[in-house]
């Protein structure tokens, strides 16, 4: 066959496997694994910054964590979020990547395409969790220079945002002492686990208001809620997993199913339907981790996602070991770290606050309550301040959100989103990332 031929061959092959996914290009995204610990393989992603007026190395470098612990951003944060693609792989209009380069890690190890190759090397608590990731930003860095001075931000969603703060403090030491070169700029927490107790605590009196409990249900669950803090109080967090569930399932027979994510919707008979013998954590994974794994979400990261992808081991599958990240993070689960965040505003480190009004599971209510305890010095200074609304972008005079910003911190109160504020109020959500990261 002549070179020429060859090269068309070539090309019109090119087309044909590129005939599923339209987008995106060479050269706009890269991927790749960190073996962090022996044995503990972590994904990630990268979309570059796709900008009409500015290059990416103008832009921020902003990285996404999912929650669970087991939820995979290279998947629901990516495909259901924030990525340039929705699930059925068209353009999304409301893409994070229009204004900061985003990188997606699966992690904890386990979670999505990360994988572990033997069941010791899972992560048990935050601290490793943390190292975990330093380990990967160090090599992602090194690999890719050109990042070292792009200012970088960290934002969670759930129990992403407890992943966040330590994996921000660790990061934070490790610039300081010289082993990770990067431009660090601020994390931003959204609807995160920060302080499980307080998110527990309001759950009754949320409801209550908004008239999703009557008078007996108000106390069925305040009562359970009080077992809760028991635990907690007693540092006996393995109990106080295993009580929270409790709670959930008095929240579920009051409510006739609200909705955790979401107040406004129903949980669907088939996920509230308990089977019998369930332990707690198959029970809180089928809750917690299963939304994050729908059947469509599953197909296309086990089919042409993993097939584009072209370095997922044949034996790993997304998602496969999401139960074991979430069993193995059951002592840490209630453990609050807002001693954290108080060390990363004394460290001077930016910290936004962002919730969705809507958001049973970690309510604004529950918030404002840990935020309250903050041993921060500007507290007092916050507090005095009132806050500012913000038009909602689709629909100028209504209000989507309010927000108030005092020195390192803010806090950004959304309207009528749930726990996931990028799906429900997508315009808004992509407002306050250009705020926060200052390219507004
Ligand atoms: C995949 O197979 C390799 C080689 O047999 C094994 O060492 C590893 O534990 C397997 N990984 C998973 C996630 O099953
Ligand atoms: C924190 O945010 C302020 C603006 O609110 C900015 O001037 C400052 O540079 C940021 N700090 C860091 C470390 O990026
Ligand atoms: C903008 C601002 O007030 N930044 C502050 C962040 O925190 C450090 C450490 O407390 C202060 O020095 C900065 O002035």
């Amino acid at each position: 066959m002549g070179r020429v031929a060859a090269s068309s061959l070539v090309f019109l092959l090119a087309i044909i496997v590129d005939k599923g996914l339209p987008s995106p290009l060479a050269g706009k995204e890269a991927w790749n694994y960190v073996e962090v610990r022996d044995g503990a393989h972590m994904f990630w992603w990268l979309y570059y910054a796709d900008s009409q007026s500015a290059g990416y190395k103008d832009l921020p470098l902003v990285m996404w964590l999912q929650g669970g612990p087991g939820g995979s951003g290279s998947g629901f944060g990516n495909f259901d979020e924030i990525g340039p693609l929705n699930k059925d792989l068209e353009p999304r209009k409301t893409s994070w990547v229009q204004a900061a380069s985003v990188l997606f890690v699966d992690n904890p190890v386990g979670t999505g395409f990360s994988y572990t190759d033997r069941p010791d090397a899972y992560a048990t608590n935050v601290a490793t969790v943390a190292s975990d990731m330093l380990v990967l930003l160090k090599h992602f860095f090194t690999e890719r220079a050109e990042f070292q001075g792009v200012p970088f931000y960290i934002f969670s969603e759930s129990y992403g945002g407890k992943m966040a703060a330590a994996i921000s403090l660790e990061l934070t030491k490790a610039i300081a002492q010289g082993t990770v070169k990067c431009n660090f700029a601020g994390v931003a927490l959204g609807d995160s686990w920060i302080s499980p107790l307080d998110s527990v605590m309001t759950w009754g009196p949320y409801l209550y208001t908004t008239s999703l409990l009557d008078d007996y249900g108000l106390a069925e669950v305040s009562s359970a809620a009080e077992a809760v803090k028991k635990a907690v109080e007693q540092q006996q967090f393995v109990k106080a997993t295993e009580l929270w569930s409790v709670v959930e399932t008095v929240v579920e027979q009051n409510t006739n199913g609200v909705n955790f994510y979401n107040i406004l919707t129903q949980e669907p008979d088939d996920k509230l339907a308990s089977i019998a013998g369930e332990d707690f954590i198959s029970l809180q994974t089928r809750r917690h981790i299963r939304p994050l794994h729908s059947q469509s979400l599953s197909e296309l990261m086990n089919g042409p996602i993993r097939k584009k992808l072209g370095i997922i081991p044949q034996n790993v599958t997304w998602g496969g070991q999401a139960e074991e990240v979430f069993s193995n993070m059951a002592g840490d689960f209630m453990r609050p770290v807002v001693d954290i965040v108080d060390q990363l505003l004394t460290a001077g480190v930016n910290v936004t606050v962002y919730n969705g009004q809507l958001d049973l599971i970690v309510d604004t209510m529950g918030q404002e309550l840990w935020v309250k305890q903050l041993k921060w010095d500007g507290l007092s200074g916050f507090n005095k301040l009132r806050w500012t609304a913000l038009d909602d972008p689709t629909s100028p005079g209504v209000t989507g959100a309010f927000y108030k910003t005092y020195k390192n911190f803010s806090f950004y109160w959304i309207l009528k989103a749930g726990h996931m504020i990028p799906s429900d109020q997508g315009p808004m959500a992509l407002q306050m990332l250009k705020m926060i990261i200052q390219q507004d």
